[in-house]
C-alpha cells in the first residue's frame, strides 16, 4: 500500500471521528446530533488542515446516478466550506455509507473504499472505518456481500427513490442487534492492528466501527485508537506534534 504523506503546517492539527450515523433514531434526534456535529467542526476549523471522517457519517446513504439523499445538507455545506478553506477532507466509506458514486467526490472529499497509510509528520499511521477485518464478522460479511453485489445493487437502484429511501431507512432504523457486537467487533480490529504490526510497524492505527472509544497499546511503539460512535457520545481524537489525543466534544 502507498503511503500517503502528509506536512502539517505549522500550529496545525489533523481531527479524526465518525460513527456519526445521521438518520437514526428519527429525524428530530438525528438534526440535535447534525447541529452538534457542525457545533464541533466549527470548533476545531481554526486549527483542523486534515479532517478524516472515518465512516457510518450516515446510517444509510445510497446515491443514484442524478438522485442524492436531500437530508444532511447542513452538515455537508459546512463541509464543502471547509474545503474551500483549505482543509483537506478525508472519507472513509463505512458499511452504513459505502454506496456512493461520485457525489463527495464533487464537493472535494477524498473518498477511501478501504483503510489507508499516511505518513503525517513522520508518524506512520493505518486510519480506516474498521468493518469486516481480521477472522470472524462473518454474518456481517455476507450482508455485506450481498450488498455490493451488482445484481442486487442494480435491482435496488430500480426502485424508485422515494420507495428505495424509505426502505432503506426502514432497514437501517430497525437494525436493533447493532449494540450487541461493540466489543467483539473492538476486540477484532484491536487483533486486527496487533497482527499488522507484526508485519509492518505503525505508530497508531485509528478506527471506528465499534462504537467503543479506545486508546489500547499495541506495542511500545505502537497505539490502538477508536473514536467511539456519536450518538450517545461524542469523541474525536486530535493529532498535534507527535502526540494523538482522544477527547470529548461538549456543547
Ligand atoms: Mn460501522
Amino acid at each position: 500500500m502507498e503511503r500517503i504523506q502528509i506536512k502539517l503546517e505549522k500550529n496545525k492539527k489533523a481531527y479524526f471521528a465518525g460513527d456519526f450515523h445521521f438518520g437514526i433514531p428519527n429525524d428530530e434526534e438525528s438534526t440535535r446530533r447534525e447541529k452538534k456535529v457542525i457545533e464541533w467542526l466549527e470548533s476545531i476549523e481554526n486549527h483542523a488542515q486534515e479532517l478524516f471522517l472515518l465512516g457510518d457519517i450516515f446510517d444509510f446513504w445510497f446515491e443514484y446516478k442524478h438522485v442524492v439523499p436531500k437530508n444532511y445538507f447542513n452538515f455537508l455545506s459546512k463541509i464543502s466550506r471547509m474545503i474551500d478553506n483549505g482543509i483537506n477532507v478525508h472519507f472513509f466509506k463505512g458499511n452504513h455509507d459505502m454506496w456512493t458514486i461520485d457525489y463527495f467526490e464533487k464537493i472535494g472529499l477524498k473518498v477511501y473504499n478501504d483503510y489507508q497509510s499516511f505518513n503525517i509528520d513522520k508518524q506512520n499511521i493505518i486510519v480506516g472505518h474498521g468493518d469486516g477485518l481480521g477472522k470472524g464478522d462473518s454474518g456481517y460479511k455476507i450482508i455485506k456481500s450481498i450488498f455490493k453485489n451488482k445484481i442486487s445493487q442494480f435491482l435496488f437502484r430500480m426502485l424508485h427513490p422515494d420507495l428505495g429511501m424509505k426502505l432503506g431507512m426502514h432497514l437501517s432504523r430497525s437494525n436493533k442487534n447493532r449494540e450487541d457486537h461493540t466489543d467483539i467487533n473492538n476486540e477484532r480490529i484491536y487483533r486486527f492492528c496487533k497482527e499488522y504490526n507484526n508485519k509492518e510497524i505503525n505508530d497508531a492505527y485509528i478506527f471506528g466501527h465499534s462504537h467503543k472509544v479506545s486508546e489500547k497499546e499495541i506495542s511500545e511503539l505502537s497505539t490502538y485508537f477508536n473514536t467511539g460512535e456519536w450518538i450517545s457520545q461524542s469523541n474525536y481524537l486530535v493529532y498535534k506534534s507527535g502526540k494523538f489525543n482522544l477527547k470529548n466534544f461538549k456543547d
